[in-house]
């Protein structure tokens, strides 16, 4: 069952393997078992999907029963997906010899589908499959790797390396997940590795242009509208350093939109030459309430922002929510992204100084 021979001749990129005790301690898990639930984390994205269902066609292939569930619906862009349409909301009787959990390392990050069957996943053999830094392993078994660009990347060594088969349909869920958690290639996440993993999910059938059009490219009218009205309306300070706009209930009127198609405002305006920080403010519903969405070019720092304004994320990309109307918020916000370019600033000058 061991190969440790990746499928290319010559001098392999697809290094650093995964340990291999913990494949043999995986595959010892899996083999046994007739019943598998696939989890993919609540609130889904190409990783977590492509993980559970290309993990689920693998195991198939084995004769196994595989049920791939997440607490959510897959959004709509994820219809090609093969498989899809196997994808539970419940694991229904809990009927299952093993639980392979993926592209999140704790349970409670399995949303509803944990508060749900609590009990079951509480003691349930788990393998835990993840590359997020923050993962602290929730299964008896976890390859946890945050090198790995994406959970798909760990399965093709994980399939590689165990010898299980690879399908065309399998390939293109997990090249899915290398696509969508790269933007295509384009993240520093992406090194030799994730394009060898990529390299052999194409070889297996996967075609890459399947999976791009549909999330990156195609888009509905009114989306584009909302997205040229919102930069229509952007305001600039600093020198054009810091750039923001709005969206309110108003212009989701205007332009056709529904909420759900705001989420591409803030990195397109990220993305304007000098821009250093973005923001995007949006007031739907309840006036007395609004969510800022901010992203950032290194070093900024906007979790820092986010984080004193209540909320949380990523240094480059994070949000909160704030009580208090638009204009209030905005004026609050700006200021708070003002006071923390300045501080980065001067940090960096004074590093200078000291060269
Ligand atoms: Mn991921």
């Amino acid at each position: 069952m061991t190969n440790n021979q990746p499928a290319t001749s010559g001098p392999s990129l697809l290094t650093p393997l995964l340990n291999p005790t913990q494949i043999e301690q995986a595959m010892a898990l899996i083999m046994p078992a007739q019943r598998i639930a696939l989890l993919a984390h609540e609130h889904p994205d190409g990783d977590c999907l492509g993980s559970a269902l290309g993990f689920a066609q693998i195991l198939r292939q084995l004769g196994k029963i595989c049920v791939p569930a997440c607490a959510d619906p897959a959004p709509r862009a994820f219809s090609f997906l093969p498989g899809i349409e196997t994808l539970q909301t419940t694991l229904g009787d809990e009927n299952f010899d093993l639980v392979i959990a993926l592209d999140a390392g704790e349970l409670s990050r399995y949303g509803a589908l944990y508060e749900q069957h609590r009990e079951f996943l509480d003691h349930a053999t788990i393998v835990n499959i993840d590359h997020h830094i923050s993962s602290s392993g929730c299964g008896q078994v976890n390859i946890i790797e945050p090198e790995a660009a994406s959970t798909t990347e760990l399965l093709v060594l994980f399939q590689q390396q165990s010898g299980l088969p690879l399908g065309k349909e399998a390939a293109l869920c997990l090249l899915t997940g290398l696509i969508t958690d790269t933007g295509s290639f384009q993240y520093p996440s992406t090194t030799a590795r994730t394009m060898e993993a990529g390299a052999i999910l194409v070889a297996a059938g996967a075609d890459a242009e399947t999976i791009v059009k549909p999330i990156f490219r195609t888009r509905p009218l009114a989306q584009a509208r909302l997205t040229a009205l919102a930069v229509q309306q952007a305001q600039t300070s600093s020198d054009g350093r810091i750039i923001w706009t709005y969206a309110t209930r108003e212009t989701l009127t205007t332009t056709g939109a529904t909420a759900d198609m705001d989420d591409a405002i803030v990195g397109t305006l990220r993305d304007i030459e000098n821009v250093q920080v973005s923001a995007f403010f949006k007031c739907y519903d309840n006036p007395e309430t609004t969510r800022v969405s901010l992203r950032s070019n290194t070093p900024y720092n906007v979790a820092a922002v986010c984080m004193r304004l209540g909320g949380g994320g990523h240094p480059r990309a994070a949000g909160a929510t704030i009580h208090k109307p638009l204009q209030e918020t905005i004026a609050l916000v700006i200021a708070e992204i003002q006071k923390e370019m300045q501080a980065e600033d001067q940090t960096s000058h004074n590093n200078t100084a000291l060269l």
